[in-house]
């Protein structure tokens, strides 16, 4: 009966400072596993003497101590805002227990929190499971991807609203497979719909597409064997009767670097270890054989994936490929392709005749530079002068000048590097051109899969762009968290002011406000010919030096740290200018496009809107590009003039996540949250602390403390009744509604802090 007693004492509305008593069972912190239970032994004021279940016996203040639901079923409960205790602990307990018994799924409101099982779950998602989900009401059965799917689909025929399902969530904590289930689900409530040219189904190609993608854009990574190192938003289209009309996928800016640089034990993207071990005729056809023969695979020493047989992946992409519509000369320009950049990266340079001049190194080199000539079926000398050569055409004359050695790898890397993006962004333009669009489509679902909050030891330019649109998503879902709880009390007819709303502005301020921003600054540092890593940081301490989410790491001339809202990141600024910079050498533009395959040539069109993905997202990219141009002309920058193109990347990054909130914005959204329980990746592991930030990062946290702001707990008039009638029980013999006696038991024990609503 005690511990009944206080239960309800403390189940008010500051559940951080509950009243305790001897005897109560609680949660205290630990530094191991983040919390730990135990029993209270002796109340001294503001101290209480713990016996904790590791054995020890502490004293902690009793602020630090939350009450532990001793009714909670070993299975937990399957929404957390049904625990009595809506606190870290509880959550966190709670969601332990049910990954212990595979339950990996679980709701905080209309929020679903999934924990990466690490194991095959075949059962959770066979198609009985999808049939089970179809129409059934959110909430009545087990947590569940497909249920958040279903109830999109419905929200959209009933209401006729566009819906977004956005999954977020660290790298490898099980996004993307999230992602490829939701649109298992969509397909499956919106298929059969007429087929397409090639007899193929939209929702076939949708489905298809992702193998297709993952090949090429995905890569094994330290967080993740497959992880993706692109953005994607697909947008399916429905027709009125709520059939997949369409369906149009875009994406968001790919890791370039890893095209030609790779750190042990990483991998490079997943196409050219398949293509490597394509059947022997193709691998004869490409020149290729063992990946620990190329550099830019032998730069770490990890070529295999556990379980996973390249030969095998090669004929899925293949036949992927056939279902997206990418002809079988496209898909053997595209392998050229790909296996011309794996020759490309072995040309080494040496020193040539002339004063800082560079030849191919040896023998060797000439070979992989023919090669990989007669792959982009492109003149063997010309590529060789537009790696070791620029043609610099100022007013007056034409100068030639030799690249060293280093610089010529470097042009290399460049060449190898826009190759891939170009053949990346053709793939996703194919692919959308192939599904295609529905104009007549009213509604649509879209489904987010964009690369989780990254935090490394050193962080670059990608984590920046990374984790500037994280925080995007991360405003986009405390807005909403917000106004679904306003909207909640509105409902309830309580006031709901005294919620106080905590923004991230602050920090995407500091980011991204134009001008004066650090996108701003980076941009306008990009122009300077005389800019350095360290002047542009330089310019950030200057400009930030009072701005609260900004500070200057102590030992660091060129790093600078931000606030994020998921934590402090350090950035180093070294390859921020570069990075930034992404262009195009006139001499790798020019000799491409006179390829001999028109697929390569294609990809190097000289209009800047080449594509029709890119014109509707960089147009204003390409504003700027101009605006660029004008601006080399009045200054007269003329060693710039070789670069026939800019894209500077932060910028079409911003213009793209602008459009994608605009896109949100225009939808009703759902959140599923990701999490994963090791960075071993590993089954049957929960490791406690690791989980909990992911927690506090994801905003499940915040999401929780928007409901303690409020009313922590609310139970209907009947839950109320059933569990602390005990306390007054003369309401239990049925002569009372249910109102009148909740309000009876409230006032027999006398508490305080509460309101009686319209249903709870
Ligand atoms: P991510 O998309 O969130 O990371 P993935 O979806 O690629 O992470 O998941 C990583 C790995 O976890 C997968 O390759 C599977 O092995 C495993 N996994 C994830 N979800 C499940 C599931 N529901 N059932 C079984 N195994 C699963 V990144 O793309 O790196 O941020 O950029
Ligand atoms: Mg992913």
């Amino acid at each position: 009966m005690s511990s009944r007693v206080q239960i309800l004492e403390t189940d008010s509305l500051v559940a951080a400072t509950p009243n305790l008593i001897a005897g109560s069972h609680i949660w205290v912190e630990d530094s191991d596993v983040a919390w730990i239970d135990g029993k209270v032994l002796e109340v001294n004021k503001e101290e209480i003497k713990v016996l904790c279940t590791s054995g020890k016996t502490v004293v902690f203040k009793a602020s630090n101590v939350y009450h532990k639901d001793t009714e909670l079923p070993p299975s937990g409960v399957d929404d957390m805002t049904r625990l009595a205790y809506l606190h870290e602990p509880g959550v966190l307990d709670n969601l332990r227990s049910r990954y212990d018994i595979n339950e990996i799924y679980t709701y905080t409101g209309n929020i679903l929190i999934a924990v990466n099982p690490f194991m095959n779950l075949p059962h959770l998602y066979d198609s009985h499971m999808m049939a089970q989900y179809k129409g059934s009401a959110f909430g009545e059965l087990s947590p569940h991807p497909f249920a958040v799917a279903d109830a999109a689909y419905r929200l959209m025929i009933n209401d006729g609203i566009s819906q977004s399902i956005l999954v977020s969530g660290e790298s490898g904590a099980g996004k993307t497979e999230c992602t490829k289930l939701l649109m298992r689900y969509l397909a499956y409530m919106g298929g059969r719909a007429a087929t397409v040219a090639e007899g193929r189904t939209v929702e076939q190609k949708v489905l298809e597409s992702n193998p297709v993608l993952e090949a090429f854009g995905n890569a094994k990574t330290l967080r993740n064997n497959n992880s993706s190192r692109f953005g994607k938003f697909v947008e399916i289209q429905f027709d009125h009767k709520g059939r997949i009309s369409g369906a149009a996928i875009r994406t968001y800016l790919l890791e370039r670097s890893r095209v030609c640089q790779v750190s042990d034990p990483e991998r490079n993207y997943h196409c050219f270890y398949m293509l490597c071990a394509a059947p022997p005729e193709e691998v004869k056809k490409y020149k290729l054989g063992n990946p620990r023969t190329f550099h830019y695979l032998n730069q770490s020493n990890c070529y295999e994936l556990q379980g996973v047989d390249e030969s095998k992946e090669y004929r899925a992409t293949r036949s992927a490929m056939d279902v997206v519509g990418i002809s079988s000369e496209e898909q053997d320009a595209i392998f050229r392709v790909v296996a011309a950049i794996l020759h490309l990266g072995n040309i080494e340079f040496a020193k040539g005749k002339e004063t800082d001049s560079s030849v191919p190194k040896d023998e060797k080199s000439r070979f992989h530079l023919e090669t990989a000539a007669e792959l982009f079926m492109c003149d063997a000398k010309a590529l060789e002068d537009s790696l070791c050569k620029r043609v610099i055409v100022t007013r007056d004359e034409t100068i030639t000048k030799w690249l060293d050695p280093e610089s010529a790898a470097l042009s290399r890397d460049a060449l190898a590097k826009i190759v891939y993006t170009r053949l990346f962004d053709w793939l996703v333009d194919n692919i959308n051109n192939s599904i295609g669009q529905d104009p007549e489509s009213k509604s649509l679902i879209g489904v987010l899969d964009i690369y989780g909050f990254e935090s490394f030891k050193t962080n670059s330019f990608e984590q920046f762009c990374i984790n500037l649109a994280n925080e995007k998503l991360q405003q986009h879902f405390n807005q909403h968290v917000f106004k679904m709880e306003q909207e909640e009390y509105k409902k309830e007819e309580i006031d709901w002011s005294y919620i106080e709303f905590v923004d991230n502005q602050d920090v995407l301020d500091l980011i991204d406000k134009k001008p004066g921003g650090i996108i701003a600054l980076l941009d306008e540092a990009c122009m300077f010919p005389r800019s350095t890593p360290e002047t542009f940081a330089q310019k950030l301490y200057q400009t930030f030096k009072n701005h609260k989410r900004f500070s200057k790491p102590k030992l660091s001339r060129s790093g600078f740290t931000i606030d994020h809202y998921a934590g402090d990141v350090t950035y180093q600024t070294d390859l921020f200018l570069d990075k930034n910079k992404d262009y195009i050498v006139a001499e790798h533009q020019e000799l491409l496009y006179a390829s001999k395959c028109s697929f390569v040539s294609s990809l190097f069109l000289p209009s800047p809107n080449l594509s029709s993905k890119k014109s509707k997202f960089s147009s204003i990219g390409s504003q700027f590009k101009v605006g660029f141009y004008c601006f080399l002309e009045t200054v007269d920058l003329s060693f710039l003039l070789n670069l026939s193109s800019f894209e500077i990347s932060s910028f079409v990054l911003q213009q793209q996540l602008q459009a994608l909130l605009e896109t949100l914005s225009a939808t009703k959204p759902h959140y599923i949250r990701c999490v994963k329980p090791n960075n071993l990746l590993k089954p049957a592991i929960f490791e406690n602390k690791n989980v909990l930030l992911q927690l506090r990062c994801g905003g499940v946290m915040e999401a929780i403390r928007i409901s303690c702001a409020g009313y922590p707990t609310r139970k209907t008039f009947h839950e109320f009744v059933d569990r602390f009638g005990l306390l007054s029980p003369e309401v239990l013999n049925g002569s009372i509604d249910a109102v009148a006696a909740c309000k009876r038991i409230l006032e027999n024990v006398g508490l305080e802090g509460y309101q009686v609503t319209i249903t709870r």
